[in-house]
């Protein structure tokens, strides 16, 4: 049986990385940190109670921020592979935290890489780091490629930089098997709510369904490369099985505004929309409401710019060339965009359609909007 530390477990791609491991028959080990509430809403269906034997999934308390945590977890766990998943990962809330974001994408990312070392489980333990397409930043080639160079533009990229970095010199100085997937952006029904698709998603389904008016975005001329999470995990373990450690890029090829997101997501429940005005004046309002369940009237506003969420140094184009992926390890993304939209789409209307009949029957659902 293969052994599995998945560090960020109990984020978007910790629960679909782990729901794939466990199908193929891996003991899965979870690092999640503590905080004072469960934070466990996305791997729930996992759990298994800790006084049954045999467990296949099991959960530890560590931190990336603490490195002797970090070294006695690999050291009592043995894993075979190590999926670093965990990370402070929201682009503008790292203008707020730069250094605990440093301190969790780039140092938390050497303290695994050196564990491994200094525990001697340099030829046994397998490691894929969480790169990302940020790391492109400021775009000078497009596609992005493997070979297309870094400019990082926010605290989070330049972190992970680092990591990409100390991930490579790893690999190179201690012979390990170490790799890093630059994955372009990846969503889902259970990405955090204050990623945009996610905002967007769950904006429109409590717009149509009466339990908001409008919502608000920032830049929405962003063009990001959006593929669905499970797709990607299934990579990152592809990555590890491969012949050689190597970096990898994984992306559709195909980018999409913000604002184009914004149309599709609409479009899912029968709304066509239309964009007026421009910069922090735009806004976007209802031209056709053509779903029988959903009452918006033509020329109702449901979206508008708010300058906050600016960025102090914006990504304008992301757009992956996944060439390599595709021919060397034979990787080939199941969903494409409309149907990654319209699973999200449907989910949050049926997490919406519970909050309107609870407030319905009189408990008052609050929700809490970046
Ligand atoms: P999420 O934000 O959903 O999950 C991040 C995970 O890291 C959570 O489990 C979080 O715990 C955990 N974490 C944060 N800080 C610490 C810490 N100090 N110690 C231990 N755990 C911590 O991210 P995703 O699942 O979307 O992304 C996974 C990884 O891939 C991240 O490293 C991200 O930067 C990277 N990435 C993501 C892309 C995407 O489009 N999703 C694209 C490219 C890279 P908690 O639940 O308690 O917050
Ligand atoms: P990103 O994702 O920064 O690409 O990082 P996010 O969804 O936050 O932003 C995408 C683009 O949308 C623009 N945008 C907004 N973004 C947010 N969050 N909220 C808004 O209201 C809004 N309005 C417009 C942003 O400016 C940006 O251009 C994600 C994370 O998962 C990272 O961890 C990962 O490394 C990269 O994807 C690849």
């Amino acid at each position: 049986m293969k052994v599995a530390l998945i560090t960020g477990v109990t984020g978007q791609d910790g629960a679909y990385l782990s729901e794939f491991l466990l199908r193929k028959g891996y003991l899965v080990h979870g690092l999640k940190r503590r905080t004072s509430q469960f934070n466990t809403d996305r791997i729930d269906h996992l759990y298994q109670d800790p006084h049954i034997e045999n467990r296949n999934f099991i959960l530890h308390y560590s931190d990336m921020t603490d490195a002797a945590s970090v070294i006695g977890l690999i050291k009592q766990i043995q894993p075979d592979e190590i999926y670093n998943l965990a990370a402070m990962s929201h682009v503008q809330v790292s203008f707020e935290i730069p250094e605990y974001t440093a301190n969790t994408d780039g140092l938390g990312t050497l303290r695994i890489l050196d564990a491994v070392r200094l525990l001697g489980l340099e030829h046994k333990t397998k490691i894929y780091q969480a790169s990302t397409s940020e790391l492109y930043g400021k775009v000078r080639e497009v596609p992005q490629s493997e070979t297309t160079p870094f400019y990082p533009r926010s605290p989070y990229a330049v972190a992970k930089l680092y990591a990409y970095w100390m991930t490579v010199n790893y690999r190179e100085a201690y012979n390990m098997f170490a790799c890093n997937g630059i994955l372009f952006n990846h969503e889902s029904p259970v990405r955090g709510e204050t990623f945009v698709t996610r905002k967007i998603t769950r904006a429109t389904a409590r717009i149509v369904l009466g339990l908001q008016d409008k919502f608000y975005l920032g830049n929405l001329d962003a063009m990001r490369d959006w593929g669905h999470a499970k797709d990607y995990v299934r990579m990152m373990w592809m990555i590890l099985q491969a012949e050689e450690p190597e970096d990898w890029v994984i992306a559709t090829g195909k980018t999409t505004s913000v604002r184009d997101f914004v149309r599709m997501a609409f479009a899912q429940v029968g709304i066509e929309l239309e964009f007026q005005g421009n910069g922090v004046n735009e806004k976007a309002v209802v031209i056709e409401c053509t779903h029988p369940d959903y009452q918006l009237e033509e020329g109702k506003e449901v979206l508008a710019v708010d300058p906050r969420y600016f960025r102090p140094t914006e990504v304008d184009v992301l757009v992956g060339d996944p060439t390599k992926a595709n021919t060397k390890l034979g990787w080939i993304p199941e969903y494409d965009l409309t149907t990654l939209i319209k699973e999200m789409m449907e989910s949050d209307l049926e997490i919406m359609r519970k909050d309107r009949y609870l407030n319905e029957v009189g408990f008052k659902v609050l929700n809490y909007f970046e």
